[in-house]
């Protein structure tokens, strides 16, 4: 080790490229794509006609290939390509490396501007969320060169299935211009109970969580009452993803307390959380206060949290989600995950990673009921949410397959669509023009 700390060059990490014991990055493709999305109600407005990913394909001179799955927004994909074209040459084998030249990539990140997460989250850490897809990617490679599936990888998979819950969201019947979608509109407690039902049959759920942060508080708390009323033995939740005060979540909080597993960010501040959690008998998630492990200590210490809903995308990839599950586990909080709008490679990623997860304490959040099964850029068929649950695939890697066709239907659809990033409150004031964008709203 040099003065100045690890030397992650190259020729120091890597004298010998062609030993037969590694997988030498020879080729990263990182193609943006676009798929259909309902018009899902949020706090910042509402999804747009087309969500975007970006696909990371790392090839290596073994001739395998590795997937990764991202945000798709336009300075994310900038920062992805920068950080590719850094990237060949070195090993999948070698996660550290990998990191350490993701991080070499950053450190001219002016210009680029955006945190280009696609979402409301802004405060993760770049690095992981740059380093995410290429961590996931990596490790495809590896398993597949192993043999073994990527839980194999993270330690073995303690259950041959993962549970998610079903997400329900206040909607439009259909894009303004648009027929109707299959889903049909839920503006209210009766529509959302009829969508809870039909994610219900269709999915089997066994467990609901409904995206709040839309509509007056005592609409959404009528909601999950309604919800209970229809289910009475279901797991509930509600995220009105921070736009309520303290005051506010506390009335809502203590009225749902007979009905809900856990309030999901009640509030946008870890101060707020507690003192909402220091009153509310309610086990408080977060994928809003708590995003990069520069936040875990400061929650700990504020007893905001009970539940962190962690995410790859923005924690780092798998390894370091695991690195997550691990401060979750001796600091007694629940462990769950996060979703947004995604494709199949990261909902592989999701569950081999809760496959080995050892505290997984709650069904998973996803958001796969909500994408049409054609559109993706998977080979179909490997994963199928069925009992609530979806089978962990077992074949080396994730164990899931590119479709070339498709990632270049999907690609020629970004190019069409004409969106270059997630914009839910641009969309919703080209609709309703008075809709503010205001935390805390209620
Ligand atoms: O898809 O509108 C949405 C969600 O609100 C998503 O953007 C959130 O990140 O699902 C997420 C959450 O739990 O906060
Ligand atoms: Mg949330």
């Amino acid at each position: 080790m040099s003065e100045s700390g690890p030397d992650f060059s190259l020729a120091t990490l890597n004298p010998d490229a062609t030993a037969s014991n590694s997988s030498i990055i020879t080729e990263i493709s990182v193609t943006p794509v676009a798929f259909a999305d309902p018009p899902l109600l949020n706090s910042v407005g509402v999804h747009e006609p087309f969500a975007l990913r970006a696909i990371v394909v790392i090839r290596t001179e073994e001739g395998l290939y590795g997937l990764g799955e991202t945000y798709g927004d336009e300075a994310h994909v900038a920062r992805l390509n920068r950080a590719a074209s850094m990237l060949v040459g070195a090993d999948a084998f070698n996660i550290n490396q990998v990191s350490a030249l993701v991080t070499e990539s950053l450190r001219e990140d002016s210009g680029l501007g955006g945190h280009g997460t696609g979402g409301m989250v802004t405060t993760t850490s770049l690095e992981d969320r740059v380093l995410s897809a290429f961590d996931v990617a990596c490790l495809d490679i590896q398993g597949k060169a192993l043999g073994v599936p990527v839980s194999m990888l993270l330690g073995g998979a303690v259950r041959d299935e993962v549970a998610f819950s079903g997400y329900l969201f206040y909607k439009w019947a259909g894009h303004p211009g648009h027929a109707p979608d299959a889903w049909g509109e839920a503006l209210d407690p009766a529509g959302i109970v009829a969508q809870a039902r039909k994610m219900v049959n269709d999915y089997g759920f066994t467990a609901l969580k409904l995206k709040g942060g839309v509509f007056e508080p005592e609409i959404e708390a009528a909601t999950i009452e309604a919800l209970r009323e229809a289910f009475p033995e279901m797991p509930l939740r509600i995220d009105p993803n921070g736009v309520w005060t303290v005051e506010t979540a506390i009335k809502v909080g203590r009225r749902l307390e007979p009905v809900l597993e856990y309030l999901e960010d009640p509030c946008l501040y870890i101060a707020d959380n507690a003192a909402v959690r220091a009153v509310v008998n309610l086990p408080i998630a977060t994928n809003m206060c708590v995003v990069s492990f520069n936040d875990v200590p400061p929650a700990i210490a504020a007893g905001a949290v009970d539940v962190v809903l962690s995410d790859h995308h923005f924690w780092g990839g798998l390894r370091r989600s695991q690195a997550l599950a691990g401060i979750a586990e001796t600091f007694k909080l629940g462990l769950s995950m996060h979703s947004n709008s995604h494709l199949g490679i990261s909902f592989a990623a999701m569950i081999q990673l809760a496959a080995a997860t050892r505290n997984i304490d709650y069904a998973c959040d996803t958001h796969w009921p909500w994408k049409l099964a054609s559109d993706d850029v998977i080979v179909p068929g490997v994963l199928e949410i069925s009992g609530g649950s979806v089978k962990v695939p077992t074949r080396p890697g994730l164990g899931v397959e590119l479709d070339e066709e498709a990632l270049a239907r999907m690609h020629q659809q970004y190019l069409d669509c004409g969106l270059t990033k997630r914009d839910d409150t641009t969309y919703m004031q080209s609709i309703h023009p008075d809709f503010q964008l205001t935390t805390p709203r209620w």
